[in-house]
């Protein structure tokens, strides 16, 4: 079949819309019109070129929202009709790591999902014959994409795309690193660096799970309001202050319970680490560093017992919290529709990626 995509061909280069060539689902996949999708910062990251597996041309988009349309072979979990959400790291619920419990880091189809092809080892999509990648397993910038069925989570269906799609990567990182990776408990005190479409996530998971602080720290002030909507307590801007680790630990008696990085800045990291309390604070990178960077700190840091984690989807294993999440939306227990801030059509996708480095947007969201 034909459908319309945002395709990127090569680093730095906006996007372009193209009515581009997806073949139907093979054994195990299935094939998703998708109804909206978000942008997220990781799709900017892998488009600048600084992406270790980034490949072009390619289909960018993994925070998708859509409906089943047809099943391959051996699909027993999915039918037409079906609501789903795309799931960056699926859940075979039969690999090491899936039966593990200490992780949600499926490796079943991990290899070819990071060279940006299908299972089998090709791509469903191409433009005048030649091959298109798939990105992150996902391609949620095209209207119609194909995917593992291990890769989709079943939701509700009277649930909105346009709002659940959001649900498929930034909620529930910033919501499940609080409540599942860290396990934040309630009467904690927590830090968050940086407040965009991931740390005002952590910011009110961090509410939800009843955290008695909760301090925001960004360099753009017109973070704060909304930051104080998701439950922040203190606002820091590090332009303010002389030493923001030693700023947040006289704030705070000492340093924090839990701390968050949400920005992919390796300075950054080390701050949230050493404004982590002595003898038992913890702090969790989120945020995706560029090819080549590295974290440092003294190793003291850690001995004097400070732990250094990090997540990915929030520790989330997607097939069985993602219908929570959204369950959790719809009760009206999180909010997601005052964080999406632009919405657009297909066509107008770059101006969301100018939104976002501009620092003007949380999400956009794109409706097909
Ligand atoms: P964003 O651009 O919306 O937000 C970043 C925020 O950090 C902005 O508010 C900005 O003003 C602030 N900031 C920048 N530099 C700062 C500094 N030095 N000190 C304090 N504040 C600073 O980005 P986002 O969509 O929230 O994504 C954040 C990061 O999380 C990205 O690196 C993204 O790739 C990553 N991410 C990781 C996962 C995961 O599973 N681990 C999932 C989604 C996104
Ligand atoms: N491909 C990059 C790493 C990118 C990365 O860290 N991705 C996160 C999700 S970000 C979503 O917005 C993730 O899930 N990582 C775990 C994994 O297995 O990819 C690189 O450095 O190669
Ligand atoms: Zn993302």
């Amino acid at each position: 079949m034909k459908t319309r995509a945002a395709v990127a061909f090569g680093a730095g280069k906006p996007l372009e819309i193209c009515e581009v060539d997806l073949e139907g689902p093979r054994q195990g996949e299935v094939l998703v019109e998708m109804k909206a999708t978000g942008v997220c910062h990781t799709d900017a990251f892998t488009l600048s070129g600084d992406d270790p597996e980034g490949a072009f041309p390619t289909i960018l988009g993994h925070e998708g929202a859509g409906v089943v349309l047809e099943v391959g072979e051996g699909v027993r979990s999915l039918q037409p009709g079906d609501h789903v959400i795309p799931l960056y790291t699926p859940e075979c619920r039969e690999c090491d790591y899936c039966l593990h419990p200490r992780t949600n880091l499926c490796q079943a189809i991990r290899e070819t999902q990071g060279q940006g092809v299908m299972p089998d080892g090709t791509s469903r999509f191409s433009l005048d014959g030649k091959p298109l990648r798939h990105y992150m397993g996902c391609s949620t910038f095209a209207n119609h994409s194909v995917l593992p069925a291990i890769a989709l989570a079943k939701v509700r269906k009277d649930a909105p795309f346009d709002k659940i799609c959001y649900i498929g990567c930034g909620v529930t990182t910033g919501i499940g690193a609080v409540a599942f990776t860290m396990g934040v408990e309630a009467g904690a005190t927590v830090a968050v660096f940086g407040l965009g479409g991931i740390g005002l996530n952590v910011v009110q998971g961090a509410r939800m799970v009843g955290a008695s602080r909760i301090i925001g720290v960004d360099m753009n002030p017109a973070k704060e309001a909304l930051g104080r909507q998701f439950g922040m307590t203190d606002f820091v801007n590090p332009r303010d202050v002389d030493d923001v680790v030693q700023h947040l630990i006289a704030m705070t008696g000492g340093g924090v319970d839990y701390s968050f990085e949400c920005i992919g800045n390796v300075q950054v990291m080390r701050q949230a680490l050493e404004c982590a309390h002595k003898g038992w604070g913890q702090s969790c990178i989120i945020g995706v560093a560029g090819a080549g960077q590295e974290i440092s700190t003294r190793p003291f840091q850690l001995v004097t017992g400070r732990s250094w984690r990090g997540t990915a989807f929030g520790g989330a294993r997607g097939r069985t919290d993602v219908p929570k999440i959204v369950d959790w939306y719809m009760e009206g227990r999180i909010n997601i529709d005052d964080l999406i801030t632009h919405t657009m059509p297909l066509d107008d996708i770059n101006r969301a990626f100018d939104l976002m480095h501009a620092g003007e947007s949380i999400r956009s969201v794109i409706h097909y």
